[in-house]
């Protein structure tokens, strides 16, 4: 753990430089090694693991949260022990050097097979990346899906000050990188597969199994409007009996000023996001990962006529699937 990682020096990167490396013609970011997206092939899931699918950007970090208070009982003591990152692993991460006594890949085996059930697990991969256990034993899954206007925002602040991926000066550039589905920039409006795939495929795919006893799938913006109700969603969903002293207890713990200001649930107080060894990894001054939490701040960054574009391209793809979301909040 280390001092809040506003403090440390920016390291510029070019508009230029190749980040990512490719694995079947897929472009990852390079803390996704190779091996480990290899693995999936043969990870092995346990039936009372608990799989949490997101996009990212979509509130992955703030329903890890949730998550570890409604099975911990609402247990804030115990959890501020332990950084989120290691007590809910994030799948396709580079295990290597991040969770302690792994040395080497594929040691995201070894890491995983030493945690006790029942084992909570984040991932970004898209369906066809998945381990290929999570279709057969069939293991609990929440999906966390956001307005994807709200998603390119998150995201283009992330590319801004994450050096670990490609970077982006300006949010225009960025928008029309996405909408094409270039490459570099890793979030795609396009149906085709750039890194975590396109948010249209990734969205939708979960949303097909929505029904589906295993799955849950919720919205940000819900979660925004009710958070209270998203708890309890959760934890009926796991099976977890909560007092309404517990559920409130953890509406406070789960609040956006609550959570950024939590050592042991914000990621910018882990020395990887931080930075390494290497000073590759560090961050802009003042940028923050749990950044505003809103639903719409897109508004202060599309043009009329990006929105308009976006807009049209959405309705088509969106047709007929039923899922709707809130680009803003009344
Ligand atoms: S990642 O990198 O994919 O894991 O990012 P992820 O955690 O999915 O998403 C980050 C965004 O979630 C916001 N966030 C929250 N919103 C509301 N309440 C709480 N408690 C909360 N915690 C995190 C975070 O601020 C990012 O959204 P933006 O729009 O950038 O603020």
């Amino acid at each position: 753990m280390i001092s809040k990682l506003t403090s440390l020096p920016v390291v510029p990167r070019s508009e230029d430089e190749d980040l990512l490396h490719r694995y079947k013609g897929v472009p990852y970011i390079r803390t996704f090694p190779m091996e480990a997206l290899e693995c999936m092939e043969t990870f092995e899931v346990r039936s009372d693991d608990l799989f949490l699918i997101t996009y990212p950007k979509a509130g992955t970090t703030w329903t890890q949260e949730i998550i570890s208070m409604v099975m911990s009982g609402a247990n804030e003591e115990e959890l501020i022990k332990t950084h989120l990152f290691f007590r809910f692993p994030f799948l396709e991460m580079n295990w290597a050097s991040h969770y302690s006594q792994c040395d080497q890949v594929p040691s995201v085996y070894k890491f995983l097979h030493k945690v006790p059930s029942p084992r909570t697990i984040k991932t970004h991969l898209t369906m066809d990346h998945l381990p290929h256990q999570l279709f057969t034993k069939k293991p609990k899954v929440i999906y966390v899906a956001r307005n994807p206007k709200d998603v390119a925002v998150s995201f283009f602040h992330m590319h801004h000050h994450f050096n670990i991926l490609p970077y982006y000066s300006d949010f225009s550039r960025f928008l029309s990188d996405c909408m094409k589905g270039e490459e570099k920039c890793l979030i795609s409006f396009l149906q085709i597969s750039v890194h975590c795939g396109s948010w249209y495929e990734h969205t939708l795919s979960w949303w097909q199994k929505r029904n589906e006893p295993n799955v849950l799938f919720l919205k940000y913006e819900d979660m925004k409007q009710d958070l209270r109700k998203a708890v309890k969603q959760i934890a009926n969903f796991l099976d977890c009996k909560m007092s309404e002293e517990a559920v409130e207890l953890t509406v406070r713990h789960c609040s956006f000023e609550s959570m950024k200001q939590n050592r042991s649930a914000n990621p910018d107080y882990l020395e990887f996001f931080a930075g390494d060894s290497e000073g590759e990894k560090t961050i802009e001054p003042n940028a923050s990962f749990i950044r505003k939490g809103t639903v719409g701040d897109w508004k202060n960054y599309f043009t009329v006529s990006q929105n308009e574009a976006f807009d049209a391209d959405y309705k088509t793809k969106m047709e007929g699937t039923e899922l709707t979301f809130d680009f803003q909040m009344n």
